[in-house]
């Protein structure tokens, strides 16, 4: 019945509130006040600025536009606008202290429990499948996951922990064919995909190849003993004045040790291991790696074919595996672990053509700028995804081990500047099929 899917819809999303909600206290109940209004890195907010921009943006957009309620607070909206206050200047600001920030998110929660009891979810798109509320539980994901990334740039004794990731279940290796054809990007149905996401629309791709597993560290280590940072063979040219001005030599977090390398992550150093994707490494990093091994970047379509279409159908599905929600069998996501599942470890999340690990573990970087689909229309607000379409931002996708399955699907598109490696960003790599190739 209508009713009982309101229940259930109701009840879903209570629990992927008080879901979220857990991690982003358990994110900032792991350091002391101090560490919690220190800025860590110039690139990031103070934990406890994210921390009340979460309540703030929920309180906007559900406790005001959809319950249309009474402000809770009306004076600090300019404080936790991310379009008026530039990371590096959050610090200076006159931010709530962290118990009056907490206090706040759990005054803004308990409004939200109200109007979630009341709503009903009618056809206006703001409600209809309890959009709002999933774009509130995915904008709290989304901060969660830059708090993590906050806490790996964070100096000081590990405070976070988490079991190691699964070992390689499945021998993965080499690329994948994917042959010539039309298949559909994006989507229309999802019901909480974000504007960027829409419209599904049909895309024509010539035959391709794809890495059938992220570059990992292994191979991004023949790529530095290569030489690969010392010529400008392989790099752009706004790629090698990069390198150039900050002076890159491997990814973010690694030093050399012994005759290897060791990388630092959430406070601990631990040998590199070979087997896992690269993570912390900038789009500059990854083109210019493509470009040594003979290879580049897939476009953004390249990426969601090989991970959304089947060949048996002609469809495109929600994931690789297909259209059923991640469990911890299909992906590394929802910060279980805190790092990159080496390659082969999830064989049940392989896409229908057998490419592995797209979603979770690490953000692939592609070649595609950050633009509207054709047919894009901005919802609920510009501000959320149109102002930054341009030549500005280069597309991710996949989710890293840090983004939560709430927040990632095959559809889901993330962005940033091509310079940024703070992120937990990697790659894999295409190259053309000769027409002679594009069959088997
Ligand atoms: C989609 C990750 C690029 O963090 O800037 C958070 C998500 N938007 N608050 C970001 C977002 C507004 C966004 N990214
Ligand atoms: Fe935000």
């Amino acid at each position: 019945t209508d009713r009982g899917d309101a229940e259930q819809l109701r009840s879903r999303i209570a629990a992927e509130l008080e879901r979220t909600r857990a991690r982003t206290l358990l994110l900032t109940e792991a350091v002391d006040d101090a560490d919690l209004v220190r800025q860590h890195s110039p690139l990031m907010s103070p934990l406890v600025w994210d921390l009340a921009h979460v309540g703030n943006q929920e309180e906007l957009w559900l406790v005001r536009d959809v319950g249309g309620r009474e402000p809770v607070r009306c004076d600090i909206d300019d404080l936790y606008d991310a379009f008026k206050q530039p990371r590096r200047d959050r610090p200076s600001l006159p931010l709530l202290p962290p118990a009056e920030a907490r206090a706040y998110l759990a005054t803004v929660r308990e409004k939200v429990h109200d109007l979630l009891d009341r709503v009903a979810f009618d056809s206006r798109r703001l409600v209809a499948d309890g959009f709002a509320f999933g774009m509130i539980v995915q904008h709290e994901q989304q901060h969660d996951e830059t708090m993590l990334a906050t806490h790996q740039l964070r100096a000081g004794p590990a405070v976070l922990h988490a079991p190691p990731p699964p070992e390689p279940a499945a021998r993965v290796a080499g690329e994948v064919l994917v042959p010539a054809g039309p298949f559909v990007m994006g989507t229309d149905t999802d019901p909480w995909a974000l504007d960027n996401e829409r419209p599904a629309h049909r895309v024509q791709l010539p035959a391709y190849f794809i890495d059938a597993a992220p570059v990992t560290n292994g191979a991004y280590r023949d790529f530095i003993a290569a030489g690969g940072y010392d010529d400008p063979r392989w790099w752009s040219e706004p790629g090698w004045r990069h390198r150039q001005e900050v002076g890159l030599s491997a990814p973010m977090h690694w030093r050399p040790d012994g005759d290897g390398w060791a990388y630092q992550r959430f406070g601990r150093w631990d040998r590199v291991r070979d087997d896992e994707p690269v993570v912390h490494v900038c789009f500059h990093e990854a083109q210019a790696y493509a470009a040594w091994a003979g290879k580049r970047l897939p476009t953004e379509a390249e990426w969601e074919k090989a991970a959304r279409w089947d060949p048996a159908t002609g469809r495109s599905r929600r994931y690789p595996w297909g259209d059923d929600e991640p469990t911890s069998a299909h992906a590394n996501l929802g910060q279980r672990h805190l790092r990159p599942a080496p390659v082969g470890a999830y064989p049940a999340g392989a896409s229908p053509l057998g490419v592995h690990q797209l979603i979770g573990d690490i953000w692939e970087w592609t070649a595609t700028l950050f633009r509207g689909y054709p047919g894009f229309a901005a919802f609920p607000y510009r501000e959320y995804s149109e102002v930054f379409f341009g030549d500005d931002y280069q597309v991710l996708r996949g989710g890293s081990f840090g983004t939560d399955g709430a927040a990632c699907r095959g559809t889901f598109r993330n962005w940033d500047y091509p310079i940024r490696r703070q992120i937990f960003s990697g790659f894999r790599c295409a190259r053309d099929a000769r027409p002679e190739q594009a069959h088997r």
